[in-house]
């Protein structure tokens, strides 16, 4: 935690601001059980997270990159929001249209906490599916259906300690909903290699409007675009200068993907206040940040933003690890 001047200047700083932008990053979910990319925790089955977020590694192995993705999906389902997302969640119900949150994950667990407003999923959304052709514009927004296919069964647990595996097991004949059942969020260890199964194109998802294309997972790979409406209402936001943005929060982000780290870059470039929140501080050079708050952030958010949310927006059930 920050010494008590920072604090202070920091309190200062959120209290007076005319708007406030979040740049959020993977290490917002680490408490609900959810791993980052980067780092030991950025494995899959001895692949890095990182190869697989591309087009390429679709279009090579698309039944390796689908079991990565379903894998995903069901530990997002059976994870709960975590004292960050409703700390940020209520500052969007406080602040309304003064507040901003670009998040770069794609589990829907800010949505789950309440967050309203100005939330926009720069790195799309895990449970939204698109068709991969090319006159097809499939879109599914929503769908949470485990396992997709039958042939997805059988990836859940990569990172899940066995204590920890809800007592609901999958029916990996039937699809089904996942319902999040476990009080504790699920801590993630370092996988052990184990190999992948080879699935034939023909058993993975397909389009049901045009009955041709292969889906995907519909998030944002390296060398893909954000979709333009969403970076029109991000620089919008930033460049609007009636009302300035006056300080960003950097969350649990190693800030090395573009463009979510060039809008933290412009609101510092324009005057702005920049307050990291990292549990290592990594961000950048030293100099970067105004504020610099070292530490989970479930635990640190909910502590510093405390005179603009209060001390009473966690639901009763939600239980520390
Ligand atoms: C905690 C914590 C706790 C842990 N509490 N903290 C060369 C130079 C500059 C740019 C480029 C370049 N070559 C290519 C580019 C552009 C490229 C890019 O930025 N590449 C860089 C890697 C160099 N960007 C793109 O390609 C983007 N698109 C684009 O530029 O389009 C241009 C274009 C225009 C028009 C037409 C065509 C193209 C798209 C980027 C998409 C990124 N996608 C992914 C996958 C999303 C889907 C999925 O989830 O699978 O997004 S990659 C991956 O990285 C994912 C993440 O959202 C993103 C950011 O990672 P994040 O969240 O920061 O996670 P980590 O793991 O890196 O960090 C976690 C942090 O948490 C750490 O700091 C921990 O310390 C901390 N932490 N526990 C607080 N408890």
């Amino acid at each position: 935690m920050a010494e008590t001047g920072e604090l202070k200047a920091f309190h200062e700083a959120l209290l007076s601001a005319r708007k406030i932008l979040a740049v959020v990053g993977a290490g917002v979910s680490v408490a609900s059980g959810l791993q980052t990319f980067r780092g030991a925790n950025g494995l899959w089955r001895n692949y890095s997270a990182i190869d697989l977020a591309t087009p390429d590694a679709f279009h090579i192995d698309p039944g390796l990159v689908w079991q990565f993705y379903s894998s995903r999906r069901f530990q997002a389902l059976r994870s709960k929001p975590n004292r960050a997302h409703y700390a940020l969640a209520e500052l969007s119900q406080r602040l309304g249209d003064k507040f901003m949150c670009l998040t770069q994950n794609v589990d829907g667990l800010h949505q789950r906490a309440g967050h309203v407003g100005k939330l926009l999923e720069l790195h799309g959304s895990l449970f939204r599916l698109k068709c991969t052709e090319f006159f097809c514009e499939y879109v599914d927004e929503d769908n949470r259906e485990h396992p997709l296919v039958p042939a997805l069964a059988g990836c859940e647990d990569e990172f899940v300690k066995k204590r920890n595996v809800p007592t609901a097991a999958p029916d990996r004949k039937k699809r089904r909903k996942v319902e999040p059942v476990a009080d504790k969020p699920a801590e993630p260890v370092s996988p052990e290699f184990k190999p992948v199964k080879t699935i034939p194109e023909g058993d993975l998802p397909h389009c049901p409007k045009c009955k041709k294309g292969l889906l995907r997972p519909g998030v944002v790979w390296f060398g893909e675009s954000i979709p333009i409406k969403l970076l029109d209402q991000a620089d919008a936001f930033i460049a609007d200068t009636e009302t300035p943005v006056d300080l960003v929060l950097v969350i649990g982000t190693s800030g090395t993907v573009w463009p979510a780290n060039g809008y933290v870059e412009q609101v510092k470039n324009k005057g702005g206040k920049v307050a990291i929140f990292n549990i290592e501080m990594n961000y950048k050079d030293d100099s970067f940040g105004d504020f610099k708050f070292q530490g989970d952030c479930s635990e640190l958010l909910p502590e510093v933003l405390e005179p603009l949310i209060g001390s009473e927006f966690v639901p009763r059930d939600w239980k520390r690890r």
